[in-house]
């Protein structure tokens, strides 16, 4: 019983740390471990792959990605259909409440076309995600070779 008792107070502090680091910055939208993929310099198109957290109670729908630097950028699912792996157009892609969405090869991920000059190596891209509720949201990739 005593223990148990120790085991709530704890989760309920380590909860009460977790609320005050989001309302610290009352960002409900946040990005981790952001990449591009290098590819060979005459490939003018390659993916980008990030996680997107959603830390507010309700779910948030990724409106557009747009960038500077990439004539076009769209969010894309690679499926297996029927044996074949597709890559589909995944529009209003959902973050869960208090959920996250991973961007990862083989999965969602951004689909950067018809790119002016070749990437380079830790070149950075700064991509701008528009949210329904969480509002524009900047977000600076590094191409990574992979
Ligand atoms: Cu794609």
């Amino acid at each position: 019983m005593a223990l148990a008792r120790i085991l709530v107070t704890l989760s309920i502090l380590l909860l009460s740390n977790l609320i005050n680091a989001h309302s610290n910055e009352d960002k409900t939208i946040t990005f981790s471990t952001p990449w591009i993929r290098l590819l060979p310099p005459t490939v003018m198109h390659t993916a980008a792959y990030v996680t997107i957290d959603n830390s507010s109670n309700k779910p948030d729908t990724l409106l557009n990605v747009t960038s500077t630097v990439v004539n076009s950028l769209s969010v894309h699912q690679t499926k297996n259909v029927d044996g074949m792996m597709k890559m589909l157009s995944a529009d209003n892609l959902q973050i869960p409440a208090h959920g996250k969405i991973t961007l990862a090869p083989g999965g969602y991920h951004i689909m950067l076309m018809g790119l002016e000059s070749s990437l380079v190596e830790n070149q950075e891209i700064t991509m701008t995600f528009e949210f329904k509720n969480a509002g524009e949201i900047e977000v600076v990739f590094p191409v990574v070779k992979r």
